[in-house]
């Protein structure tokens, strides 16, 4: 598992990935954070291709192409807003990242990057929401061969670290 999940600190425009997951929300039409940066490097073909899709429910995912990113595709998926944790946000969270590896293995995505889900602007908190990442990455990958390798995304120091403690607490409880 150790080499099939790679955690970096990054900006995921600049990644060369088979497709990375743009954090959305249920328009698919665009908005800030990861979201604003995706469409902003992609270039207004991919507002084109998504103003086609009819928006996304939250916990769902849809692919497009990636137009001028260095990665084919893009997936979006709509992460669920923090509203306490008893409103069925771990579950949603937990369906975004298997949906989106769902579609990875039906585009037969090799390698697929995930940004850090619902931590920013709807305001998950990175603790646990890095947890349920890693854990639905760790659960996915020992049952498929597609995707080869997911590289999660962080952008600050501090997601970095969190990202890569849970990732060794996760290793470690496997093996005992
Ligand atoms: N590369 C990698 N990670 C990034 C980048 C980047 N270029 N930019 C931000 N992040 P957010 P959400 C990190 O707010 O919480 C949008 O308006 C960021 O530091 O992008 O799911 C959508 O349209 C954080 O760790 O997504 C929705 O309305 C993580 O990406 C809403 O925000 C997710 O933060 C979705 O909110």
């Amino acid at each position: 598992m150790k080499n099939r999940i790679e955690i970096v600190k990054s900006d995921i425009t600049k990644l060369h990935a088979d497709a990375i997951v743009n954090a959305a929300n249920r328009t698919l039409l665009g908005g800030g954070g990861v979201d604003g940066a995706i469409h902003q490097a992609a270039g207004h073909e991919l507002l084109e291709e998504c103003k086609k899709l009819g928006g996304c429910y939250t916990g769902e995912a849809k692919i497009t192409n990636g137009y001028h990113l260095p990665s084919k595709y893009v997936i979006h998926t709509v992460g669920p807003v923090w509203r306490g944790g008893d409103k069925g946000e771990p579950e949603l969270l937990a369906k975004c990242y298997k949906n989106c590896m769902l579609l990875a293995k039906k585009y037969q995505i090799h390698t697929l990057a995930f940004p850090s889900i619902s931590t920013g602007i709807y305001g998950y908190p990175i603790e646990k929401a890095s947890v349920i990442a890693l854990q639905e990455i760790v659960k996915f990958l020992k049952n498929e061969e597609i995707p080869e390798k997911v590289i999660i995304v962080c952008y600050s120091d501090h997601d970095y670290q969190i990202y890569l403690q849970n990732f060794n607490r996760i290793l470690t409880s496997e093996k005992n």
